[in-house]
């Protein structure tokens, strides 16, 4: 029986304001659990999951998720990121996970791998019972979007997949209207998912949804016996029209300048 196993690393951002379910989706998709009991997240949170991303048992196609489970969007620290050392680092965090942007290893105390790999996709929540989730979210997704035009003819970054995710669909209240819902997801070209963390309903997807397609561009864009910092450094990144490893660092210091000009919050 012949098996075609290959192992990637595939990395998810999930991003979305305080209280929408990201941690309950993160912990369902990788520990199957729910957490009645709500703590909020105040770091980033990365975990990993070696997922199967095809249905065929006998073709199998891994990849290694790793997500990072973020502090809300709209976390207090972000909007007044002066107010102390901790606020300060996380306001960083956050700029470099909007700017798609590595850790430079200079800076970096402690070696996570999350760290040093770009960004490959994003997951943006909102709580359909909570329309502001919904109007904060999308502000992150102008953003990012907007960022990505940007650099399109710089060669510095890559189009990020983006997965746009309804939360708590159990409660059957519809806060935001379908027609804003549809409109946002045209204008930004987001795929789109109703889930419930608590029922176990489409939690998968979202994550098998980002991971097929991130690992569609990779294969398309690489040679088999290509080891995997070739593949991160160069295949997927020179396919989409982007810089490589190398040429990323060079372009750190300017990348910061950049990203303190243009703060969301
Ligand atoms: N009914 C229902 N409640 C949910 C669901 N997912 C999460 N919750 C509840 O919503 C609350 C917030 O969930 P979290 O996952 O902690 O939210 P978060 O987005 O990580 O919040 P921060 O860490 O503050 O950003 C918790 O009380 C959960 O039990 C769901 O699918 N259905
Ligand atoms: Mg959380």
């Amino acid at each position: 029986m012949s098996k075609r196993e290959k192992e990637h690393l595939v990395r998810v951002c999930v991003l979305g304001s305080t209280f929408t379910g990201k941690s309950c989706l993160c912990n369902r998709f990788v520990c199957n659990n729910f957490e009645w009991v709500y703590e909020p997240t105040t770091e980033v949170r990365p975990y990993r999951k070696l997922v199967n991303i095809t249905e065929d048992e006998e073709n199998k196609q891994y990849c290694m998720m790793l997500i990072e489970d973020l502090f809300p969007i709209n976390h207090p620290y972000l909007q007044n990121p002066e107010q102390s050392e901790e606020a300060k680092n996380m306001s960083n965090q956050y700029d470099l996970i909007l700017e798609n942007r590595r850790e430079s290893k200079k800076k970096s105390s402690e070696k996570a791998l999350y760290k040093e790999h770009p960004i490959h996709a994003y997951v943006y929540v909102f709580d359909l019972t909570e329309k502001t989730s919904f109007d904060e979210v999308e502000r992150v997704i102008e953003y990012i979007h907007t960022r990505e035009e940007k650099e399109a003819g710089k060669k510095k970054s890559g189009i990020a997949v983006k997965i746009l995710v309804g939360t708590k669909k159990d409660l059957q209240r519809n806060a935001v209207p379908s027609q804003k819902i549809e409109q946002v997801k045209k204008k930004y070209n987001l795929m789109y998912r109703k889930v419930s963390a608590l029922e176990n309903s489409d939690v998968k997807d979202v994550f098998l949804d980002v991971a097929r397609i991130v690992m569609d561009s990779m294969s398309s864009g690489m040679n088999e016996d290509e080891d995997e910092d070739m593949f991160f450094g160069t295949g997927f990144w020179n396919w989409l029209g982007c810089g490589g490893r190398d040429e990323k660092n060079k372009d750190e210091d300017e990348d910061e300048e950049e990203t303190k000009k243009c703060r969301i919050f």
